[in-house]
């Protein structure tokens, strides 16, 4: 195929997606170059391939907003290449239902949650709403060790270990009420997760006070991201919405609504102006260490409200939303949503703040962008983007010209708009929340896709879209759906993640059935046997394609019988699974790993179970039965 040929097919392409079907009549006529020009469009297909065999530039991680998981996605193809279950309940892999995971949803909820759940049959939460997946940073950029992320919907923060891509820890948060932002401290490394704790309740929240909205809380919450423990809390005035940390880990920033202490929309932004909270981490930590606080749930919890030297409120127009640290290392973008500005704070003026100085006095910038600015990506090189929600737009712009516009210079910092469509909510560039920014590519997730896609019915995917921001001028490229609700993302350069492909037979996520086996005397890697220890059964057995090594087991009706499959196959991509018929009962058994599953054997009779993952020729005979006998 000649270049030329090559660039047509990519324009028609292009076309297609843009959904311009006049531009392709545009194009015949005038001979093969249309509006957009074949070179242009060409070169804008070019950015995101990737050929079948070759690998992508990124990692994409993706949260899903209500389905409570996280998706990696390959950028930029936008190839999704994995889920990974977090706050949700999963079929393929028995994510909600293996005691190895049951043990990572429940050993960090609250006594009192256990509690309530136990009473509706329930060991834990099986759904999530799941906004900010971040990664763990060291000195400034990611370091491929963790992800973490918030549960807005019951109160929770999760951790994704990297090498295996699986969900390690989970807890709640105590005196909050749902966790919105979520970011981790970037410098010197995480340290600390911060979580914004959204909605205003009673502290306690017992039922002993209710309706007196003056008295409700949100809080501000430190997680120490290696144990999962949390450190320490900060009570303020206000909304707690988005968060960010600063390069120096000197300070964490939450965008803050609701200054009024309202409870409904119209009391939320009656007042012109709300704020940023500045968390001095420096003076939280001697306060914490000075006993200045409350010991709350366990948790030593700081006030943190006006006044407080912990703290600083530097007032924003009504209800800011998204909150950026721009890697320059200097300037905070805080992102109006309400008002069509993004405020820009000098994070290096702040000592003077604490110091007493006028809080606005840290304001350097303060563009006017268009409407909706909800949250804005940079591009290492000074520019900032951000998405206006209600314009259904990308905006480029330059931070020092919107300083320089900001001390009365006759300077546009806008660059360059783009529509996409539609509805812009979070955008994220490669790279961009670290000192590692490369300004190559831009997500723009999109809230609506409208006429983009073929129509599925009256519920549509989501469109976040792929913009080349390596030009002075933006180009979108590719237009990805996305089902319920991704908000956020972050795109991680290849070579900084490095999973592993095979599963450590001394992991501990195992180590409760390594401990059981041993009581046993049984050896839980190659063993097979079956335990009766009163009315409960511990079944061991392990695979190697295209077999189980137990072909049949027998238990008692109302046996408690606990299954334990260790996958011994130590190649690449030998996923085996186990499903058990008519018991509701599936899970993964990854390449040396060990899972287990327990339920009651009430069904007297045959039932099988079976490899639901395809492995071997023999994958279909890959199967058993386990004999029920009736106790009558
Ligand atoms: S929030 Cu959803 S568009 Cu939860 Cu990050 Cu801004
Ligand atoms: Cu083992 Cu399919």
């Amino acid at each position: 195929m000649t270049d030329e040929r090559k660039g047509l097919s990519r324009r028609g392409l292009f076309q297609g997606t843009a959904g311009a079907a006049v531009l392709a009549g545009t194009a015949t006529a005038s001979g093969g170059l249309g509006l957009f020009g074949a070179p242009k469009a060409a070169n804008a297909a070019a950015s995101v391939e990737v050929a079948p065999g070759e690998l992508d530039d990124y990692y994409g991680f993706w949260s899903s907003g209500q389905c409570g998981e996280v998706r990696i996605i390959g950028v930029p193809s936008m190839r999704e290449l994995m889920r990974v279950p977090v706050f949700n309940r999963c079929s393929a892999t028995g994510w909600g239902q293996t005691n190895e995971s049951l043990k990572v949803l429940t050993e960090g909820l609250l006594p009192e949650t256990k509690e309530f759940l136990a009473k509706r049959g329930m060991k834990t939460y099986d759904n999530g709403d799941l906004h900010h997946p971040h990664m763990s940073f060291t000195e400034g950029t990611y370091d491929g060790r963790y992800l973490f992320m918030n549960d807005k919907a019951n109160t929770r923060v999760a951790r994704i270990r990297c090498d295996i891509m699986k969900t390690d820890k989970i807890i709640e948060i105590p005196n909050a009420s749902d966790i919105h932002g979520l970011r981790p401290q970037k410098y010197p490394r995480t340290g600390y997760v911060f979580a914004n704790g959204e909605h205003r309740v009673p502290l306690p929240n017992d039922g002993s006070i209710l309706d007196e909205p003056e008295k409700y809380h949100a809080i501000f919450t430190a997680v120490d991201g290696d144990s999962m423990e949390v450190a320490w809390q900060v009570i303020v005035d206000g909304n707690l919405d988005n968060c960010d940390a600063d390069y120096e880990g000197k300070w964490a920033f939450s965008t803050c609504y609701n200054s009024e202490g309202g409870v409904t929309l119209a009391d939320m932004t009656a007042n012109e102006q709300d704020w940023v909270v500045i968390f001095n981490i420096e003076e939280i930590e001697k306060g914490v260490a000075a006993g200045d606080f409350t010991e709350m749930n366990g948790v030593k919890v700081l006030d943190g409200r006006h006044g407080s030297k912990y703290t600083a409120y530097i007032p924003i127009s009504t209800s800011p939303h998204g909150c950026n640290m721009a890697p320059d290392k200097k300037h905070l973008c805080i992102n109006g949503k309400l008002s069509p500005t993004v405020s820009v704070i000098d994070v290096t003026k702040l000592p003077e703040v604490f110091a007493g100085a006028d809080p606005r006095s840290a304001v350097v910038a303060e563009p006017q962008l268009g409407l909706g600015p909800l949250h804005t990506a940079f591009d290492g090189r000074g520019n900032a983007f951000t998405t206006l929600f209600l314009d259904s737009q990308m905006v480029k712009w330059n931070i020092e010209d919107a300083r320089k516009a900001f001390a009365g210079e006759d300077v546009d910092p806008i660059i360059d708009k783009i529509d996409v469509h539609y509805q812009p909510g979070h955008n994220h560039t490669t790279m961009g929340e670290t000192l590692e920014a490369d300004g190559r590519f831009l997500i723009s997730l999109n809230k609506f896709s409208k006429d983009r896609f073929l129509n599925v019915g009256p519920l549509k995917p989501e469109n976040d879209q792929v913009i080349d921001i390596s030009g002075e001028k933006m180009q979108l490229v590719h237009d990805g759906p996305t089902f319920a609700e991704p908000h956020d993302c972050i795109l991680v350069r290849a070579d900084l993640i490095n999973p592993v492909s095979v599963y450590d037979r001394n992991d501990p996520m195992w180590e409760e059935a390594r401990q059981q086996a041993e009581k046993d005397g049984v050896d839980l890697d190659w063993g097979e046997d079956v335990i009766r220890d009163g009315n409960k059964v511990r079944v061991y057995m392990h695979s190697v394609a295209p077999v189980f090594s137990l072909d049949s087991f027998e238990v008692n009706q109302g046996d408690e019988v606990t299954v334990y499959i260790t996958n011994m196959d130590e190649v690449d991509d030998l996923t085996h699974g186990f499903t058990l018929g008519n018991h509701g009962i599936a899970m993964e058994l990854g390449p040396q790993a060990t899972a287990s599953v327990t339920f009651t054997a009430d069904r007297p009779g045959v039932h099988w179970y079976y490899c639901q993952w395809f492995c071997h020729a023999l994958h279909m005979e890959m199967r058993g039965r386990m004999l029920v006998k009736p106790t009558a």
